[in-house]
């Protein structure tokens, strides 16, 4: 069998996935125009346009203003339910979930209103598909910790549904240090804590993420291959990364698919996962991902049956629940 035609069919997990980064430009045209909200796209030809990016702020800018015609609780459940049914086409049986709350409350849109659409879609989806899944509660980093604190204590009555917090949005300028204190609250509320670090930001970031949030995984950390030393203390502590290539490339973090350094850091012995990050907004799901860096980067099919291996054995499954995956 060929690494391509393997990908295609096996079992696969994808555990770094912005919910609001699945919206598709069509399902964001149909929501706008049910709830009367003006988007700045008259056709698909402008939302191309659009979505060229030149860095990660460029983006962010673009993807906050799309989830801006999200208001109702059934519009978090179809958004939440298309990503499920391109996981269901792609046999991706486990998706660890990434959702803004900031991104809606600061609009007014409640707390409730976000997780109950997410939380039907969920359920949905495992007694539909077989798909199970967990969500991780990101805090935007350009806000302030008192509103991470605030989301926080939102988000406590609905503690039984989420597994982890994460860290997301402007790298640059935000690092980690200043979450320290509300990653150790939520440690203690129960949360698994994971971050975006070393995408844009430097290997320091890193080191903080692992010293200061204490995180178990790291989302991204392609810069770690500026630090040997933080590239050997990755692999020696086991530290999963959820890298997405075709993000990378989108963002210009990566000049091109062809130089990307995926199979340079499973070579070094990094636990790395692929994953698709916003993949409505960065031109392909997991399983194209993994597509792009088979032709790109030549993997074998054995470092490809590694990637997905990692897939399972990174995630926040029980590891009575990886068994029936591994
Ligand atoms: C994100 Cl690619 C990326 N980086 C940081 N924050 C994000 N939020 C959504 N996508
Ligand atoms: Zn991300």
């Amino acid at each position: 069998m060929t690494a391509l035609e393997y990908i295609k069919q096996v079992p696969k997990a994808e555990l770094h996935l912005h919910i609001e980064g699945s919206f598709e430009p069509e399902l964001m045209f149909e929501i706008a125009q049910r709830n009367k909200i003006e988007i700045p796209y008259a056709t698909i030809e402008d939302v191309n346009k659009a979505y060229q990016f030149s860095n990660l702020q460029d983006f962010l800018d673009i993807y906050y203003a799309g989830a801006n015609v999200l208001i109702h609780e059934q519009d978090f459940y179809d958004l939440t339910m298309a990503y499920f049914k391109q996981c269901a086409k792609e046999n991706v049986l486990h998706a660890e979930i990434m959702f803004d709350p900031q991104t809606h409350t600061k609009r007014g849109v409640e707390f409730s209103t976000v997780i109950n659409g997410i939380q039907r879609a969920r359920e949905e989806a495992e007694k539909e598909f077989g798909i199970s899944s967990l969500l991780i509660m990101s805090y935007l980093r350009h806000l302030s910790e008192e509103d991470a604190f605030e989301t926080l204590q939102q988000s406590l009555p609905y503690k039984h549904l989420i597994k982890a917090v994460g860290l997301d949005s402007s790298e640059k300028g935000n690092p980690p240090s200043k979450f320290q204190r509300v990653f150790e609250a939520s440690i203690k509320e129960g949360y698994v804590p994971v971050a975006h670090a070393g995408e844009e930001g430097p290997a320091e970031y890193i080191y903080e993420a692992l010293d200061l949030l204490k995180i178990a995984r790291i989302d991204h950390g392609n810069n770690c291959l500026t630090d040997p030393k933080l590239v050997e203390r990755l692999v020696q502590e086991k530290i999963g990364l959820t890298v997405c290539p075709l993000s990378n490339t989108a963002l210009r973090n990566v000049d091109h698919i062809d130089n990307h350094p995926l199979k340079k850091m499973l070579d070094l012995g990094l636990k790395v996962t692929v994953n698709s990050d916003d993949p409505a907004y960065f031109g392909g799901y997991l399983t194209q991902n993994y597509i792009s860096c088979i032709e790109a980067l030549d993997l074998s099919l054995q470092e490809v049956k590694q990637l997905v291996r990692h897939s399972f054995e990174y995630s926040f499954l029980s590891e009575q629940d990886k068994e029936k995956f591994l």
